[in-house]
């Protein structure tokens, strides 16, 4: 039976009414769908639903890249139910060679059949997406096509992803194209209810990466629609302007050009604001990558080439900047672009696609950026003075940094062994190997922390409150604070990636210790970047360690024990099994006395550690940049930021 389901599948008898299509395989990859929803689209949160509606989109974007459709229409109807009309060439309806039914059919309820039948694949124009309308079909609790095409209409119902019955001619046309109403599966998704403001997001994101492709989105919901349109002729390059329009562009013409070869299409626009911050957005096929990859490697590289390319060739400018040549941060200060590409097999890290990793990208970027960059700025002369410019200044602000750390470093005792801070509570051990050094939040639970150490091998340092934010601060303005100086002097390695001699560690486990409620998480995500930023090296070889301070502790008369999850201390309520139970929640690490924190979150043989890993570290920023992204592209900005700087997501990352 299973192996019929391939290739000369004998229809099926009659278990679903009437009708008797292919449904061996039908049912089986259905199954496999609905039973594990999650694999193919997440289905706890919004995310899994808005997804639903984006997969089909995602062939209407297909078939307007390969120039069959103008445009796309997004209707939220009463009930939640999706509508999403096209005018591409309409899924094909003819019967399909080896499943003998037709191929709409195919499309709609076989897995991973989104595939365009055509051996073009590695064609561009074959369509980049299309992982699967059957997914979506599966999880509807009932979903309706309807095509247009070769001179008539054409429409299927199913439920849950099973035909009701067999495609049927309906009526005549001369339009073409599909539409696809569904109304998602509420026994799959916890809801089903859409977000006008989450589909408007995504669908002016599409709509700036296709440049001439008309969105329509409409809801229908309220008792007067509410309808939008979304077309961008300029594509990416309105979107630096969009982007632009809150900063201050320091030169008149944004930049925009696009390349292709026969494999990769690629789009990018940038220009050059007053801020010292940089915002670079990197996409393959519409999906947005936080981390970058090979298509901003090869950006990057030949942004800083052809800019220095430019600076060699302006005396007075070279005097200015003192014969160096641009950095790749010089050029990066105030730079905002945007990067698409566009190909057919692209490779990720990860399945959540945020970094890029196709080498061939590389080089086709690094050349095409070099090349119409050159160009640009040879059409443009009086484009390329203010950005030469602000990267100098750029790079004179970085070289007095590099000098107020030289200053700081040489003085001896400052940042090196000589006199160690006076808040530090060192350990009696001297080898490194065995030595743990606690950063800890605040004098109160410092306090505790000495008492309860082992202050043979166990060091303390007490922070005050929240360190500054390193994240785009320069050197000599981090080397003026003082809890700062405090940490890198406990230390003992310098400080300033290039500069750091990791022989002078003194610690070979730096724990930090915070308290597990928002501010603990914010100031721990401060630490973090610190280390990240300045202190790499400790990162990258696992030095870096967060403590886990229990979060409960439950007693029983005598009896108690500590819970360090919400499920741990269910776990205790009921195996305490006592109306007389007492549950306490730690707040902060101060509520603990010293044997208490000892026994709890210091004590090599009883606690739990979590080791930093650098990439934990790269998503947490990574997410700080998509939601900037989102900030920025977004209507909802206050709630945005806010949530941001209450909630360091980090917490959520690390606690994988
Ligand atoms: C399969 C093959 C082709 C197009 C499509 C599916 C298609 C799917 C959807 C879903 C919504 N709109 C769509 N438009 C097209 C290729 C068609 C051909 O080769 O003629």
């Amino acid at each position: 039976m299973k192996k019929a389901s391939s290739e000369q599948a004998p229809p099926a008898k009659k278990q679903l009414g009437e009708y008797s299509g292919s449904k061996i395989q039908v049912l089986e990859g259905l199954q496999a769908v609905r039973k594990r929803p999650g694999m193919y689209i997440g289905t706890q949160d919004h995310t899994g639903l808005h997804k639903m509606v984006y997969e089909v989109v995602d062939n209407c974007v297909d078939e307007f890249m390969a120039d069959y459709a103008t445009h796309f229409t997004v209707k939220i109807l009463k009930d939640n139910v999706i509508e999403v009309i096209d005018d591409g060439r309409g899924i094909p309806v003819d019967i399909h060679p080896t499943k003998k039914v037709p191929t709409l059919e195919v499309v709609m309820t076989v897995l991973h059949a989104g595939g365009k039948f055509g051996d073009d694949a590695y064609e561009i124009t074959g369509g980049l997406h299309g992982v699967g309308v059957s997914v979506v079909n599966a999880l509807s609790e009932w979903l309706e096509a309807e095509v247009h095409r070769d001179g008539a209409i054409y429409q299927q119902r199913y439920k849950q992803g099973i035909p009701e019955g067999p495609m049927k001619k309906i009526g005549k046309t001369k339009l073409h194209g599909t539409t696809v109403r569904f109304k998602a599966d509420p026994t799959i998704f916890t809801t089903t209810e859409f977000k006008y403001s989450t589909l408007r997001q995504h669908f002016e994101e599409i709509a700036f990466l296709n440049k001439g492709l008309k969105v329509y989105l409409e809801d229908h919901r309220t008792k007067e629609v509410k309808k939008e349109e979304f077309l961008f002729q300029g594509g990416i390059q309105e979107l630096i302007e969009k982007l632009a329009e809150k900063k201050q562009k320091i030169h008149k013409k944004s930049i925009y050009f696009e390349g292709r070869n026969e494999h990769v299409r690629a789009e990018i626009a940038l220009a050059y604001s007053d801020s010292q911050s940089e915002s670079i957005f990197t996409f393959t096929n519409g999906i947005n990558n936080n981390l970058g990859g090979t298509h901003l490697e090869g950006f990057r590289t030949a942004l800083t080439r052809t800019l220095n390319e430019y600076l060699k060739k302006d005396e007075a400018l070279k005097k200015k900047i003192g014969g160096v040549s641009l950095s790749g941060e010089d050029v990066r200060e105030g730079l905002i672009a945007v990067i698409s590409v566009k190909l057919p097999d692209p490779q990720f890290n990860s399945q959540t696609k945020e970094k890029l990793v196709n080498a061939e990208v590389k080089g086709l970027m690094q050349q095409l950026v070099s090349e119409h960059l050159t160009l640009f700025f040879e059409e443009n002369p009086a484009e390329i003075k203010p950005i030469l410019e602000k990267c100098i200044l750029s790079s004179r602000a970085r070289e007095a940094a590099r000098k107020a750390r030289e200053m700081v470093t040489k003085r001896k005792g400052v940042l090196e062994g000589g006199g160690l801070p006076g808040k530090l509570a060192d350990c009696s051990e001297k080898d490194p190997a065995i030595c743990e050094l606690f950063i800890v939040e605040g004098d109160s639970a410092g306090g505790s922390a000495k008492q309860g150490r082992n202050r043979n091998f166990q060091a303390i340092l007490p922070l005050k409150g929240k360190i500054l934010n390193v994240f785009r601060v320069r050197d000599d303005k981090i080397l003026e604070n003082e809890e700062i100086k405090t940490l890198i002097t406990a230390i003992g390695i310098g400080f300033g990636n290039e500069s750091i001699d990791l022989d002078k560690l003194r610690y070979h486990k730096i724990i930090i210790m915070t308290d597990a409620d928002v501010d603990g998480a914010h100031i721990r995500t401060l630490i973090l970047t610190f280390f990240y930023k300045k202190l790499r090296p400790i990162v990258d070889n696992g030095y870096l360690y967060i403590a886990q301070p229990p979060l409960y502790l439950i007693r029983n008369g005598k009896q108690f024990d500590y819970a360090y999850t919400e499920e741990g201390k269910d776990k205790l309520v009921k195996k305490f099994n006592s109306d007389k139970t007492v549950i306490q929640r730690y707040k902060g690490l101060g509520e603990m006395n010293p044997e208490q924190l000892w026994e709890t979150t210091m004590d090599p043989e009883k606690r739990v550690m979590l080791q930093v890993n650098p990439i934990d570290i790269e998503r947490m920023q990574a997410e700080k940049i998509e939601n900037t992204f989102k900030i920025l592209m977004g209507d909802e900005v206050e709630p945005r930021r806010k949530f941001i700087e209450e909630n360091a997501k980090l917490v959520a990352n690390l606690d994988l």
